[in-house]
Protein backbone atom coordinates (compact mmCIF):
# COMPACT_ATOMS: atom_id res chain seq x y z
CA UNK A 1 0.00 0.00 0.00
CA UNK A 2 1.55 3.24 -0.90
CA UNK A 3 0.53 6.53 1.81
CA UNK A 4 -0.75 9.28 0.54
CA UNK A 5 1.12 12.20 0.36
CA UNK A 6 -0.82 15.25 1.56
CA UNK A 7 -2.04 16.43 -2.22
CA UNK A 8 -0.80 15.35 -5.58
CA UNK A 9 1.32 17.24 -7.98
CA UNK A 10 -0.51 16.50 -10.86
CA UNK A 11 -4.28 15.90 -9.88
CA UNK A 12 -6.14 13.77 -11.48
CA UNK A 13 -9.43 14.66 -13.01
CA UNK A 14 -11.84 15.33 -10.59
CA UNK A 15 -15.47 14.29 -10.36
CA UNK A 16 -17.78 14.76 -13.07
CA UNK A 17 -20.45 16.27 -11.44
CA UNK A 18 -20.30 20.10 -10.40
CA UNK A 19 -20.39 20.79 -6.95
CA UNK A 20 -23.02 22.67 -8.00
CA UNK A 21 -25.12 19.91 -7.03
CA UNK A 22 -24.05 20.47 -3.38
CA UNK A 23 -26.26 23.92 -1.81
CA UNK A 24 -23.70 26.61 -1.94
CA UNK A 25 -23.44 28.09 1.76
CA UNK A 26 -25.14 31.69 0.59
CA UNK A 27 -28.04 29.10 -0.13
CA UNK A 28 -28.18 27.92 3.38
CA UNK A 29 -28.26 31.47 5.03
CA UNK A 30 -31.04 32.53 3.26
CA UNK A 31 -32.79 30.87 5.80
CA UNK A 32 -30.79 31.34 8.69
CA UNK A 33 -29.56 34.55 10.72
CA UNK A 34 -25.81 34.97 9.16
CA UNK A 35 -22.76 35.81 10.65
CA UNK A 36 -22.67 38.41 8.21
CA UNK A 37 -22.96 40.86 11.49
CA UNK A 38 -19.82 43.57 12.12
CA UNK A 39 -16.79 41.16 13.57
CA UNK A 40 -17.67 41.35 17.41
CA UNK A 41 -20.94 40.18 17.06
CA UNK A 42 -20.12 37.47 15.02
CA UNK A 43 -22.71 34.08 15.20
CA UNK A 44 -22.49 31.08 13.26
CA UNK A 45 -26.28 30.40 12.78
CA UNK A 46 -27.39 26.87 13.47
CA UNK A 47 -31.03 25.25 12.63
CA UNK A 48 -32.93 26.65 15.54
CA UNK A 49 -33.00 30.07 13.68
CA UNK A 50 -34.97 28.98 10.65
CA UNK A 51 -38.64 30.06 10.00
CA UNK A 52 -41.76 28.38 12.03
CA UNK A 53 -44.87 26.23 11.21
CA UNK A 54 -45.18 24.72 7.60
CA UNK A 55 -42.65 26.79 6.18
CA UNK A 56 -40.33 24.72 8.30
CA UNK A 57 -41.08 21.79 7.25
CA UNK A 58 -40.99 22.50 3.53
CA UNK A 59 -37.13 24.07 4.70
CA UNK A 60 -36.57 20.68 6.48
CA UNK A 61 -37.14 18.50 3.48
CA UNK A 62 -35.53 20.52 1.05
CA UNK A 63 -32.79 20.95 2.90
CA UNK A 64 -32.80 17.00 3.62
CA UNK A 65 -32.79 16.16 0.38
CA UNK A 66 -29.98 18.69 -1.05
CA UNK A 67 -27.85 17.04 1.62
CA UNK A 68 -28.34 13.66 0.10
CA UNK A 69 -27.23 14.58 -2.99
CA UNK A 70 -24.74 16.46 -2.06
CA UNK A 71 -23.27 13.41 0.34
CA UNK A 72 -24.24 11.45 -2.89
CA UNK A 73 -22.08 12.94 -5.28
CA UNK A 74 -19.13 13.41 -2.32
CA UNK A 75 -19.13 9.66 -1.56
CA UNK A 76 -18.06 9.27 -5.28
CA UNK A 77 -15.71 12.11 -5.42
CA UNK A 78 -14.04 10.69 -2.57
CA UNK A 79 -13.41 7.27 -4.01
CA UNK A 80 -12.78 8.27 -7.67
CA UNK A 81 -9.75 10.27 -6.26
CA UNK A 82 -8.69 8.11 -4.37
CA UNK A 83 -9.31 9.26 -0.39
CA UNK A 84 -11.09 6.37 0.38
CA UNK A 85 -9.90 2.82 -0.72
CA UNK A 86 -10.79 -0.92 -0.69
CA UNK A 87 -8.46 -3.44 -0.70
CA UNK A 88 -6.19 -4.95 1.53
CA UNK A 89 -4.32 -2.50 3.93
CA UNK A 90 -1.86 -2.99 7.24
CA UNK A 91 -2.66 -0.17 9.62
CA UNK A 92 -0.31 1.56 11.95
CA UNK A 93 -1.83 -0.55 14.37
CA UNK A 94 -1.32 -3.88 13.14
CA UNK A 95 -4.77 -4.53 11.98
CA UNK A 96 -5.27 -6.00 8.56
CA UNK A 97 -8.52 -3.69 6.81
CA UNK A 98 -10.78 -3.65 4.17
CA UNK A 99 -10.34 -0.17 3.47
CA UNK A 100 -8.37 2.80 3.72
CA UNK A 101 -8.83 6.50 4.38
CA UNK A 102 -6.98 9.40 3.70
CA UNK A 103 -8.89 13.00 3.23
CA UNK A 104 -5.15 14.35 3.09
CA UNK A 105 -5.71 14.14 -0.69
CA UNK A 106 -8.75 16.39 -0.77
CA UNK A 107 -6.34 19.46 -1.09
CA UNK A 108 -5.55 19.03 -4.26
CA UNK A 109 -9.32 18.99 -5.96
CA UNK A 110 -10.63 22.27 -5.05
CA UNK A 111 -14.68 21.26 -6.34
CA UNK A 112 -14.04 18.28 -3.54
CA UNK A 113 -12.82 20.79 -1.12
CA UNK A 114 -16.16 23.09 -1.78
CA UNK A 115 -18.35 19.86 -1.43
CA UNK A 116 -16.52 18.77 1.99
CA UNK A 117 -17.48 22.63 2.79
CA UNK A 118 -20.51 22.77 2.04
CA UNK A 119 -21.43 19.30 3.31
CA UNK A 120 -19.96 20.51 7.12
CA UNK A 121 -21.92 23.74 6.48
CA UNK A 122 -24.87 21.86 6.22
CA UNK A 123 -24.35 20.12 9.56
CA UNK A 124 -24.13 23.08 11.45
CA UNK A 125 -27.93 23.36 10.82
CA UNK A 126 -27.92 19.90 12.83
CA UNK A 127 -26.92 22.10 15.96
CA UNK A 128 -29.48 24.21 18.07
CA UNK A 129 -27.01 26.67 19.73
CA UNK A 130 -24.83 29.04 18.16
CA UNK A 131 -20.89 28.98 17.99
CA UNK A 132 -18.17 32.72 18.00
CA UNK A 133 -15.75 30.35 16.06
CA UNK A 134 -14.33 27.51 13.98
CA UNK A 135 -11.28 25.17 15.25
CA UNK A 136 -10.18 22.79 12.37
CA UNK A 137 -7.92 19.76 14.23
CA UNK A 138 -4.37 19.99 12.73
CA UNK A 139 -3.53 18.98 9.85
CA UNK A 140 -6.10 17.66 7.93
CA UNK A 141 -8.88 18.97 9.00
CA UNK A 142 -7.36 22.67 8.58
CA UNK A 143 -7.65 23.46 4.95
CA UNK A 144 -11.36 21.90 5.39
CA UNK A 145 -12.27 24.15 8.52
CA UNK A 146 -10.65 27.12 6.51
CA UNK A 147 -12.96 26.29 3.25
CA UNK A 148 -16.01 26.15 5.85
CA UNK A 149 -14.92 29.36 7.09
CA UNK A 150 -14.51 31.37 3.87
CA UNK A 151 -17.28 29.40 2.06
CA UNK A 152 -19.57 30.31 5.21
CA UNK A 153 -18.07 33.61 5.87
CA UNK A 154 -17.25 32.18 9.62
CA UNK A 155 -14.75 33.60 11.66
CA UNK A 156 -11.49 30.86 12.68
CA UNK A 157 -9.35 29.93 15.32
CA UNK A 158 -6.09 27.82 14.72
CA UNK A 159 -4.82 25.45 17.51
CA UNK A 160 -0.99 24.93 17.75
CA UNK A 161 0.00 21.47 17.64
CA UNK A 162 3.60 22.25 18.62
CA UNK A 163 4.07 25.59 21.04
CA UNK A 164 6.78 27.75 19.75
CA UNK A 165 9.82 28.23 21.81
CA UNK A 166 9.54 32.25 20.47
CA UNK A 167 7.55 35.09 19.38
CA UNK A 168 3.82 34.69 21.27
CA UNK A 169 4.15 31.27 21.82
CA UNK A 170 0.52 31.41 21.29
CA UNK A 171 -1.01 28.09 21.60
CA UNK A 172 -4.53 29.21 19.92
CA UNK A 173 -4.22 31.63 16.80
CA UNK A 174 -6.82 34.10 15.95
CA UNK A 175 -9.35 36.44 17.55
CA UNK A 176 -11.06 34.98 20.44
CA UNK A 177 -12.44 36.39 23.88
CA UNK A 178 -12.54 34.46 27.28
CA UNK A 179 -16.21 31.97 27.00
CA UNK A 180 -15.87 32.29 23.40
CA UNK A 181 -17.54 29.29 22.02
CA UNK A 182 -15.96 27.43 19.57
CA UNK A 183 -17.21 24.45 17.17
CA UNK A 184 -14.31 21.96 16.01
CA UNK A 185 -13.99 20.62 12.86
CA UNK A 186 -12.17 17.29 12.21
CA UNK A 187 -11.57 15.04 8.94
CA UNK A 188 -12.06 11.32 10.32
CA UNK A 189 -12.57 10.38 13.93
CA UNK A 190 -11.81 6.66 15.06
CA UNK A 191 -11.21 7.02 18.77
CA UNK A 192 -11.84 10.61 19.39
CA UNK A 193 -8.54 11.36 20.67
CA UNK A 194 -7.01 13.43 18.45
CA UNK A 195 -10.59 15.88 18.84
CA UNK A 196 -10.45 15.71 22.84
CA UNK A 197 -6.62 17.03 22.43
CA UNK A 198 -7.54 20.12 21.05
CA UNK A 199 -10.78 20.45 22.89
CA UNK A 200 -8.27 20.06 25.64
CA UNK A 201 -5.54 23.08 24.64
CA UNK A 202 -8.78 25.36 23.49
CA UNK A 203 -10.83 24.75 26.83
CA UNK A 204 -7.02 25.98 28.64
CA UNK A 205 -7.33 28.89 26.80
CA UNK A 206 -10.58 29.94 27.89
CA UNK A 207 -12.84 28.67 24.69
CA UNK A 208 -16.07 26.88 25.82
CA UNK A 209 -16.14 23.27 23.58
CA UNK A 210 -19.09 21.38 23.49
CA UNK A 211 -19.42 20.09 19.71
CA UNK A 212 -17.43 18.49 17.02
CA UNK A 213 -18.25 17.81 13.20
CA UNK A 214 -16.31 15.17 11.43
CA UNK A 215 -16.98 14.35 7.78
CA UNK A 216 -16.25 10.69 8.25
CA UNK A 217 -17.07 8.68 11.60
CA UNK A 218 -14.90 5.40 11.26
CA UNK A 219 -17.74 3.99 14.24
CA UNK A 220 -15.26 2.79 16.13
CA UNK A 221 -16.55 4.11 19.54
CA UNK A 222 -15.09 7.74 19.33
CA UNK A 223 -18.89 9.26 19.39
CA UNK A 224 -19.25 7.83 22.75
CA UNK A 225 -16.07 8.75 24.00
CA UNK A 226 -16.44 12.64 23.11
CA UNK A 227 -19.33 12.12 24.15
CA UNK A 228 -18.24 11.00 27.68
CA UNK A 229 -15.68 14.54 27.35
CA UNK A 230 -19.19 16.74 27.05
CA UNK A 231 -18.74 16.78 23.02
CA UNK A 232 -21.66 16.16 21.09
CA UNK A 233 -20.61 15.27 17.89
CA UNK A 234 -22.07 15.31 13.99
CA UNK A 235 -20.88 13.40 11.42
CA UNK A 236 -21.43 13.88 7.69
CA UNK A 237 -21.11 10.03 7.11
CA UNK A 238 -20.41 7.26 8.92
CA UNK A 239 -18.21 4.62 7.03
CA UNK A 240 -20.90 2.18 7.23
CA UNK A 241 -23.29 4.75 5.31
CA UNK A 242 -20.40 5.81 2.85
CA UNK A 243 -19.89 2.18 2.05
CA UNK A 244 -23.94 1.49 1.55
CA UNK A 245 -23.91 4.97 -0.55
CA UNK A 246 -20.74 3.48 -2.83
CA UNK A 247 -22.90 0.04 -3.10
CA UNK A 248 -25.92 1.74 -4.65
CA UNK A 249 -23.85 3.74 -6.26
CA UNK A 250 -22.54 0.50 -8.05
CA UNK A 251 -19.09 1.30 -7.44
CA UNK A 252 -18.78 -1.39 -4.58
CA UNK A 253 -19.67 -4.56 -5.32
CA UNK A 254 -22.42 -6.47 -2.35
CA UNK A 255 -20.24 -9.03 -1.40
CA UNK A 256 -17.58 -6.42 -0.63
CA UNK A 257 -20.01 -4.17 1.52
CA UNK A 258 -20.84 -7.54 3.74
CA UNK A 259 -17.34 -8.32 3.79
CA UNK A 260 -16.57 -4.41 4.98
CA UNK A 261 -19.56 -4.16 6.96
CA UNK A 262 -18.41 -7.34 9.10
CA UNK A 263 -15.16 -5.71 9.94
CA UNK A 264 -16.49 -2.86 11.06
CA UNK A 265 -18.77 -4.53 13.84
CA UNK A 266 -15.88 -6.42 14.71
CA UNK A 267 -13.70 -3.86 15.20
CA UNK A 268 -16.67 -1.61 16.74
CA UNK A 269 -17.22 -5.25 19.22
CA UNK A 270 -13.42 -4.90 20.11
CA UNK A 271 -13.40 -1.52 20.83
CA UNK A 272 -16.31 -2.56 23.16
CA UNK A 273 -14.65 -4.48 25.31
CA UNK A 274 -12.08 -1.85 26.51
CA UNK A 275 -14.92 -0.20 28.08
CA UNK A 276 -15.99 -0.45 31.62
CA UNK A 277 -18.09 -3.07 33.01
CA UNK A 278 -21.53 -2.63 33.76
CA UNK A 279 -23.37 -4.49 35.95
CA UNK A 280 -26.51 -5.85 33.81
CA UNK A 281 -27.55 -9.06 35.17
CA UNK A 282 -26.73 -11.65 32.91
CA UNK A 283 -29.72 -13.05 32.05
CA UNK A 284 -30.68 -9.68 30.19
CA UNK A 285 -29.37 -10.87 26.81
CA UNK A 286 -26.22 -8.46 25.75
CA UNK A 287 -24.19 -6.50 28.15
CA UNK A 288 -25.75 -2.80 27.83
CA UNK A 289 -22.66 -0.74 25.90
CA UNK A 290 -23.32 -0.87 22.84
CA UNK A 291 -22.05 1.82 21.31
CA UNK A 292 -25.68 3.46 21.40
CA UNK A 293 -27.26 5.87 23.64
CA UNK A 294 -30.33 4.68 22.94
CA UNK A 295 -30.27 1.17 23.28
CA UNK A 296 -27.93 1.77 26.29
CA UNK A 297 -31.00 3.60 27.80
CA UNK A 298 -33.12 0.81 27.02
CA UNK A 299 -31.04 -1.66 29.01
CA UNK A 300 -30.45 0.23 31.48
CA UNK A 301 -33.95 0.87 32.10
CA UNK A 302 -35.25 -2.47 32.15
CA UNK A 303 -32.28 -3.55 34.16
CA UNK A 304 -33.26 -0.37 36.93
CA UNK A 305 -36.51 -2.01 36.80
CA UNK A 306 -36.17 -6.01 36.01
CA UNK A 307 -38.61 -5.25 33.54
CA UNK A 308 -38.32 -6.46 29.32
CA UNK A 309 -42.07 -5.91 29.09
CA UNK A 310 -43.53 -3.08 26.75
CA UNK A 311 -47.22 -2.55 26.62
CA UNK A 312 -49.03 -1.75 23.59
CA UNK A 313 -51.49 1.07 24.13
CA UNK A 314 -53.71 0.53 21.16
CA UNK A 315 -56.45 3.19 22.08
CA UNK A 316 -58.30 5.91 20.58
CA UNK A 317 -58.51 9.09 23.45
CA UNK A 318 -55.81 11.15 24.83
CA UNK A 319 -57.46 10.10 28.35
CA UNK A 320 -57.11 6.40 27.84
CA UNK A 321 -53.77 6.25 26.83
CA UNK A 322 -52.50 8.69 29.63
CA UNK A 323 -54.36 6.46 31.91
CA UNK A 324 -53.11 3.17 30.93
CA UNK A 325 -49.65 5.05 30.57
CA UNK A 326 -49.65 6.29 34.26
CA UNK A 327 -50.77 2.83 35.58
CA UNK A 328 -48.65 0.10 33.64
CA UNK A 329 -45.48 2.97 33.69
CA UNK A 330 -44.12 1.63 37.10
CA UNK A 331 -43.97 -2.01 34.93
CA UNK A 332 -42.56 -1.24 31.89
CA UNK A 333 -39.40 -0.53 30.22
CA UNK A 334 -41.36 0.67 27.04
CA UNK A 335 -44.57 2.18 26.14
CA UNK A 336 -45.55 1.43 22.62
CA UNK A 337 -48.51 3.17 20.53
CA UNK A 338 -50.31 4.06 17.77
CA UNK A 339 -50.40 7.87 17.77
CA UNK A 340 -52.66 7.96 14.49
CA UNK A 341 -55.11 6.32 16.08
CA UNK A 342 -55.50 8.82 19.22
CA UNK A 343 -58.68 11.03 17.57
CA UNK A 344 -58.04 14.02 20.24
CA UNK A 345 -54.15 13.94 19.26
CA UNK A 346 -52.79 17.56 20.01
CA UNK A 347 -48.98 18.55 21.07
CA UNK A 348 -50.36 18.33 25.16
CA UNK A 349 -51.13 14.67 24.47
CA UNK A 350 -46.95 14.11 23.34
CA UNK A 351 -46.40 16.42 26.38
CA UNK A 352 -48.10 14.90 29.05
CA UNK A 353 -46.75 11.31 27.72
CA UNK A 354 -43.18 12.72 27.97
CA UNK A 355 -43.97 13.65 31.72
CA UNK A 356 -45.16 10.18 32.47
CA UNK A 357 -42.53 8.34 30.58
CA UNK A 358 -40.13 10.75 32.80
CA UNK A 359 -42.04 9.86 35.87
CA UNK A 360 -42.00 6.05 35.47
CA UNK A 361 -38.87 5.80 33.70
CA UNK A 362 -40.21 4.42 30.34
CA UNK A 363 -39.39 4.92 26.72
CA UNK A 364 -41.86 5.64 23.78
CA UNK A 365 -42.26 4.01 20.90
CA UNK A 366 -44.51 5.26 18.01
CA UNK A 367 -45.37 2.10 15.96
CA UNK A 368 -45.54 4.16 12.66
CA UNK A 369 -44.17 1.29 10.53
CA UNK A 370 -42.54 4.05 7.93
CA UNK A 371 -42.57 2.71 4.58
CA UNK A 372 -42.53 5.27 2.05
CA UNK A 373 -39.15 7.45 0.70
CA UNK A 374 -36.87 8.65 2.09
CA UNK A 375 -37.33 11.96 0.90
CA UNK A 376 -41.64 11.35 2.64
CA UNK A 377 -40.29 9.88 5.32
CA UNK A 378 -38.55 12.60 6.55
CA UNK A 379 -41.50 15.47 7.00
CA UNK A 380 -43.60 11.66 8.20
CA UNK A 381 -41.31 11.86 10.72
CA UNK A 382 -40.78 15.39 11.65
CA UNK A 383 -43.89 17.36 10.51
CA UNK A 384 -47.49 17.06 10.53
CA UNK A 385 -49.90 16.59 13.72
CA UNK A 386 -48.02 14.41 15.23
CA UNK A 387 -44.55 15.47 14.98
CA UNK A 388 -43.24 12.26 15.99
CA UNK A 389 -39.11 13.22 15.92
CA UNK A 390 -40.05 15.27 19.10
CA UNK A 391 -41.42 13.17 21.56
CA UNK A 392 -41.06 9.50 20.94
CA UNK A 393 -37.31 7.54 21.58
CA UNK A 394 -37.96 4.52 19.09
CA UNK A 395 -39.84 4.06 16.03
CA UNK A 396 -39.79 1.46 13.76
CA UNK A 397 -40.20 0.87 9.80
CA UNK A 398 -40.51 -1.75 6.96
CA UNK A 399 -37.35 -2.24 4.71
CA UNK A 400 -39.03 -2.57 1.71
CA UNK A 401 -38.22 1.15 0.31
CA UNK A 402 -34.70 0.40 1.15
CA UNK A 403 -31.69 2.16 2.65
CA UNK A 404 -33.41 5.78 1.29
CA UNK A 405 -35.66 5.52 4.12
CA UNK A 406 -33.34 4.83 7.03
CA UNK A 407 -31.25 7.59 6.08
CA UNK A 408 -34.53 9.81 5.70
CA UNK A 409 -35.34 8.71 9.18
CA UNK A 410 -31.98 9.71 10.51
CA UNK A 411 -31.42 12.75 9.17
CA UNK A 412 -34.95 13.53 10.72
CA UNK A 413 -33.18 12.31 13.94
CA UNK A 414 -30.57 14.47 13.39
CA UNK A 415 -32.50 17.61 13.05
CA UNK A 416 -34.75 17.25 15.96
CA UNK A 417 -31.59 17.36 18.02
CA UNK A 418 -32.78 13.95 19.58
CA UNK A 419 -31.39 10.20 20.28
CA UNK A 420 -34.21 8.13 18.19
CA UNK A 421 -33.36 4.23 17.78
CA UNK A 422 -35.09 2.59 14.93
CA UNK A 423 -36.40 -0.69 14.82
CA UNK A 424 -36.70 -2.97 11.34
CA UNK A 425 -40.48 -4.91 11.25
CA UNK A 426 -38.25 -7.61 10.19
CA UNK A 427 -41.26 -10.42 10.67
CA UNK A 428 -44.92 -10.00 11.23
CA UNK A 429 -46.67 -11.85 14.24
CA UNK A 430 -50.18 -11.87 11.68
CA UNK A 431 -50.91 -14.91 9.68
CA UNK A 432 -50.50 -15.23 6.45
CA UNK A 433 -48.04 -12.47 6.34
CA UNK A 434 -45.71 -11.77 3.05
CA UNK A 435 -41.98 -11.98 4.97
CA UNK A 436 -40.28 -14.72 3.81
CA UNK A 437 -36.43 -15.24 4.92
CA UNK A 438 -34.69 -13.76 2.05
CA UNK A 439 -36.78 -10.53 3.35
CA UNK A 440 -35.72 -11.07 7.18
CA UNK A 441 -32.11 -11.61 6.17
CA UNK A 442 -31.77 -8.58 4.10
CA UNK A 443 -33.27 -6.58 6.59
CA UNK A 444 -30.68 -7.74 9.17
CA UNK A 445 -28.11 -6.59 6.42
CA UNK A 446 -29.57 -3.29 6.79
CA UNK A 447 -29.89 -3.20 9.96
CA UNK A 448 -26.53 -3.78 10.29
CA UNK A 449 -25.61 -0.88 8.04
CA UNK A 450 -27.39 0.97 10.01
CA UNK A 451 -26.44 0.90 13.37
CA UNK A 452 -26.19 2.66 16.07
CA UNK A 453 -29.15 4.35 14.71
CA UNK A 454 -30.77 1.65 13.93
CA UNK A 455 -30.82 -0.63 17.01
CA UNK A 456 -32.96 -3.73 16.42
CA UNK A 457 -36.40 -5.19 14.94
CA UNK A 458 -39.91 -6.13 15.51
CA UNK A 459 -39.32 -9.92 14.60
CA UNK A 460 -40.44 -13.20 15.79
CA UNK A 461 -36.64 -14.81 17.10
CA UNK A 462 -33.54 -14.00 17.42
CA UNK A 463 -31.84 -12.67 14.32
CA UNK A 464 -28.66 -11.13 15.10
CA UNK A 465 -26.06 -14.03 16.90
CA UNK A 466 -24.83 -11.34 18.75
CA UNK A 467 -27.35 -10.35 20.16
CA UNK A 468 -26.18 -6.35 19.63
CA UNK A 469 -29.18 -6.14 17.56
CA UNK A 470 -32.07 -6.80 19.76
CA UNK A 471 -35.41 -8.12 19.03
CA UNK A 472 -39.25 -6.73 20.33
CA UNK A 473 -41.70 -9.59 20.10
CA UNK A 474 -45.06 -8.39 19.33
CA UNK A 475 -48.07 -11.34 19.54
CA UNK A 476 -47.55 -11.89 23.11
CA UNK A 477 -50.59 -12.92 25.36
CA UNK A 478 -50.89 -16.28 27.77
CA UNK A 479 -55.25 -16.29 27.53
CA UNK A 480 -55.44 -16.13 23.90
CA UNK A 481 -53.83 -17.95 20.46
CA UNK A 482 -55.10 -15.58 18.51
CA UNK A 483 -58.01 -12.99 17.61
CA UNK A 484 -60.05 -13.06 14.31
CA UNK A 485 -58.14 -10.96 12.17
CA UNK A 486 -55.08 -13.09 12.04
CA UNK A 487 -52.93 -12.02 15.09
CA UNK A 488 -51.48 -14.75 16.42
CA UNK A 489 -49.97 -15.16 19.75
CA UNK A 490 -47.67 -16.76 21.87
CA UNK A 491 -46.32 -17.41 25.09
CA UNK A 492 -43.44 -15.14 26.96
CA UNK A 493 -41.82 -18.73 27.46
CA UNK A 494 -42.00 -19.90 24.05
CA UNK A 495 -40.73 -16.14 22.74
CA UNK A 496 -37.78 -15.71 25.18
CA UNK A 497 -36.80 -19.40 25.60
CA UNK A 498 -37.19 -20.79 22.33
CA UNK A 499 -37.05 -18.15 19.94
CA UNK A 500 -34.43 -15.61 21.86
CA UNK A 501 -36.08 -12.53 21.54
CA UNK A 502 -35.34 -9.86 24.35
CA UNK A 503 -37.99 -8.09 24.81
CA UNK A 504 -42.21 -9.01 24.85
CA UNK A 505 -44.51 -6.07 23.50
CA UNK A 506 -48.46 -6.88 25.21
CA UNK A 507 -51.17 -5.28 23.88
CA UNK A 508 -54.82 -6.61 24.63
CA UNK A 509 -53.82 -8.93 27.46
CA UNK A 510 -52.73 -5.42 29.53
CA UNK A 511 -54.68 -2.96 28.32
CA UNK A 512 -58.19 -4.86 27.86
CA UNK A 513 -57.47 -6.55 31.04
CA UNK A 514 -59.68 -5.25 33.85
CA UNK A 515 -56.73 -3.96 35.54
CA UNK A 516 -54.12 -3.45 33.14
CA UNK A 517 -51.72 -2.19 36.04
CA UNK A 518 -51.52 -6.12 37.52
CA UNK A 519 -52.27 -7.42 34.39
CA UNK A 520 -48.89 -5.46 33.54
CA UNK A 521 -47.07 -6.48 36.56
CA UNK A 522 -48.02 -10.13 36.37
CA UNK A 523 -46.78 -10.08 32.54
CA UNK A 524 -43.40 -8.35 33.34
CA UNK A 525 -42.32 -10.46 36.61
CA UNK A 526 -43.52 -13.44 34.75
CA UNK A 527 -40.65 -12.84 31.74
CA UNK A 528 -38.00 -11.73 33.95
CA UNK A 529 -38.10 -14.65 35.75
CA UNK A 530 -38.22 -17.03 32.28
CA UNK A 531 -35.52 -15.09 31.69
CA UNK A 532 -33.41 -15.43 35.19
CA UNK A 533 -35.02 -19.32 34.97
P1 LIG B 1 -52.03 -7.13 20.78
O1 LIG B 1 -51.10 -7.76 21.83
O2 LIG B 1 -53.22 -6.46 21.37
O3 LIG B 1 -52.36 -8.04 19.66
O4 LIG B 1 -51.15 -5.90 20.16
C1 LIG B 1 -50.01 -6.10 19.44
C2 LIG B 1 -49.42 -4.78 19.03
O5 LIG B 1 -48.22 -5.02 18.32
C3 LIG B 1 -50.28 -3.95 18.13
O6 LIG B 1 -50.09 -2.60 18.45
C4 LIG B 1 -49.77 -4.22 16.73
O7 LIG B 1 -49.92 -3.09 15.89
C5 LIG B 1 -48.31 -4.51 16.99
N1 LIG B 1 -47.70 -5.49 16.06
C6 LIG B 1 -48.16 -6.81 15.97
O8 LIG B 1 -49.10 -7.20 16.64
N2 LIG B 1 -47.54 -7.67 15.10
C7 LIG B 1 -46.48 -7.30 14.33
O9 LIG B 1 -45.95 -8.10 13.59
C8 LIG B 1 -46.02 -5.97 14.43
C9 LIG B 1 -46.63 -5.09 15.31
O10 LIG B 1 -46.16 -3.87 15.43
Amino acid sequence: MTHCVEGELTPQRPAKTSCGDVAPCCDRNEGHSSPRATQGERRLACGAEHGTGCEEDLFFVSTKRRRFLGMEQLAKDLFEIGAVKFGTFKLKSGITSPFYVDLRVAVSYPRVLRSIAALYLECLQDFSGAFDVICGVPYTALPFATAMAVQGDLPMVMCRKEVKDHGTRRVVEGAFTQGSRCLIIEDVVTSGSSILEVVGALRAEGLKVDHAIVLLDREQGGCEALLGQGIGLRSVFRISNLVGTLRNLNLLEPGKVDMILDFICTARAASDVKRPETNVPSALPVAASSSSPVRDQLYSIAEKKRSILCVATDVQSTKELLGIADAVGPHICVLKLHADIIQDWTTDTSRRLRELADKHSFMLFEDRKFADIGNTVVAQFSAGVHRISSWADIVNAHAIPGPGLIEGLRHACAISGRMIGLLLVAQMSSKGNLIDERYTATCLRMAREAFPFCIGFIAQERLDPTGKLFVMAPGVQLDSKGDQLGQQYNSPEYLLKRKGVDFLIVGRGIYGSEEPAKAAQMYKELSWSVLHG
